[in-house]
């Protein structure tokens, strides 16, 4: 019998590759793990709500009930407080985010934290797959300094680890720390992520495409013959393509980067810097898809190479199969 290896053995074996103090990332790693099984309980449960009571409700336990994604950004945060190691988090459930320097163990914290709590929170009422997205960053100022801008808004380049769980029909927490990309399953048993995925890589060429094509009229020309392109037949290149579209971009996400194949949220006509944000969705979803071997780009520029000009901003995403995207933006550049 293979022997387990869960994500915290993993963890210290691969300290080494880390350049700065060892146990500060694997803690914050550590952090994020226990607070994604806590949140993986309670999306599990999201089924009972009619048994249990409805959100806003108090439920059979005297327990006021919160949405999951306020739950989830509550539980995250309170782990990442608890850790020591963070010292701001930028939440898409938070405004201005959550700055931890003044909060006990947390003042001499030296990593930024942006996370997507609980990603396509939608879907969780009709059992379909929903993620946590977590990208962490080196503080550039010292510790003791204030936080500056400078902190906050840095390229996806600086990004030190990045990772997202998916809570789907197993849950899985994929990361990297610039090392390649491995991933691991909870083994509900043992209440561990074991070691499943070691080495993932993201096929070169794939066969599926991931657009909301509801959305066709109002997309870019390029875009819309790229899709023309996905659907046409063709022998060679084994077309037309499958359409595959969840709905939750890691679930997008992660099917594409077992199977190949290649995720587009562009600028509508209605968004014209498209829906998912930079710092919590784009960037750690790029920086996977990157060290896996694929592309990640807006359609004129590389993902991790914008200069973010706030914590929430929006941008285009093609992200994928490298021979996928580079076809992509032969139609962008063609229209
Ligand atoms: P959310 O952060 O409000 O949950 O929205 C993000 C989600 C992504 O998971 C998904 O890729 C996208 O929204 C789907 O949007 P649409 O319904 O417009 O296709
Ligand atoms: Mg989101």
């Amino acid at each position: 019998m293979k022997s387990l290896k869960t994500l915290g053995q993993f963890i210290i074996e691969k300290q080494t590759d880390f350049p700065y103090a060892k146990g500060e990332l694997s803690r914050l790693l550590r952090d994020i793990g226990i607070a994604a099984k806590i949140v993986n309980r309670e999306v599990n449960k999201a089924g009972l709500v009619d048994i249990l009571g409805t959100v806003g409700d108090t439920n059979v336990f005297g327990e006021n009930q919160k949405k999951l994604d306020v739950y989830a950004d509550e539980q995250f945060i309170a782990a990442l407080k608890d850790g020591g190691e963070c010292c701001f988090v930028a939440s898409e459930e938070q405004e201005e985010g959550v700055e931890l320097t003044d909060t006990g163990i947390s003042k001499n914290a030296k990593y930024i934290v942006c996370i997507d709590p609980l990603d396509g929170s939608s879907n969780i009422e009709v059992n379909v797959s929903v993620g946590t997205i977590f990208s962490i960053y080196r503080r550039i100022s010292q510790v003791g300094e204030a936080l500056t801008q400078e902190d906050l808004l840095q390229t996806g380049l600086r990004q030190v680890a990045a990772g997202y769980i998916i809570y789907g029909s197993s849950t899985m927490l994929v990361y990297t720390t610039g090392k390649g990309v491995n991933g691991f399953t909870l083994d509900p048993s043992i209440g561990e992520f074991c070691l499943s995925h070691p080495n993932m890589k993201i096929p070169q060429q794939g066969h599926i495409y991931s657009v909301n094509e509801g959305n066709y009229l109002k997309f870019p020309q390029g875009i819309k013959n790229y899709i023309k392109y996905c659907q046409e037949e063709d022998a060679g290149t084994n077309r037309p393509y499958t359409s595959r579209y969840i709905g939750s971009m890691v679930a997008d996400i992660h099917r594409n980067l077992l199977l190949g194949g290649v995720f587009i949220y562009p600028q509508t006509a209605l968004q014209p810097k498209g829906k998912l944000r930079l710092m919590y969705e784009c960037n750690p979803i790029a920086f996977i898809i990157e060290q896996a071997g694929g592309k990640a780009t807006t359609g004129t520029e590389r993902i991790l190479e914008i200069a973010p000009e706030e914590l929430h901003q929006r941008v285009p995403a093609i992200l994928g199969s490298t021979d996928m995207v580079n076809k992509v933006l032969e139609f962008l550049d063609k229209s």
